[in-house]
């Protein structure tokens, strides 16, 4: 279709479940990203299990990174990400609590947007190894507005262990 083309933006999402076979979880979301028109699936990440960042009386996570293209806003491709969450099955959960599957926007192009609910680069990328191994694997020259190049980020040596399994 000429001319009716929109322009598309490349965007990292951080994926996590720890509640209901949570690789499952993210499986499935990733499959969902696929068949949303405005959403070009790129290239993920493999998985990871992490032990939980916050209350550790709940089970490991599942976590992993993907790299889509979509002509979606930042607005809109959050309100798809948390559409996902809820087809699911999440329910609205305690801040730091077990969750079904998260769904976090980390990266949309070189965007920053400070806004109550959507800040963009996320404000965990750094300190979060759950979310900077798998990004480093598929996106290690990636230059994240504020924080610069993904491979030259530290990891958090005092941070709960984390190891891939896929
Ligand atoms: N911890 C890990 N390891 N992985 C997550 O995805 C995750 N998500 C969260 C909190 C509760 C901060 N802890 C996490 O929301």
């Amino acid at each position: 279709m000429i001319g009716t083309e929109r322009r598309s933006t490349v965007c990292y999402i951080g994926l996590g479940s720890n509640l209901n076979e949570p690789s499952v979880q993210v499986e499935s979301a990733l499959e969902i990203l696929r068949t949303i028109p405005e959403i070009r699936l790129l290239s993920r990440s493999p998985l990871y299990l992490s032990a939980p960042l916050g209350p550790t009386d709940q089970p490991d996570y599942v976590n992993a990174v993907a790299k889509i293209s979509t002509t979606l806003g930042a607005r809109d491709l959050l309100l798809v990400l948390k559409r996902i969450e809820r087809l699911r099955g999440r329910k609205d959960c305690a801040r730091w609590g077990p969750r079904v599957l998260d769904l976090d926007l980390l990266v949309y192009g070189a965007q920053e947007i400070d806004e109550l609910h959507l800040k963009v680069p996320h404000p965990g990328i750094a300190e979060r190894n759950f979310v900077l191994l798998p990004l480093r694997d598929i996106a290690p020259d990636l230059d994240i507005p504020g924080l610069g190049r993904v491979a030259d980020i530290s990891v958090n040596e005092s941070e709960p262990r984390i190891s891939r399994i896929q």
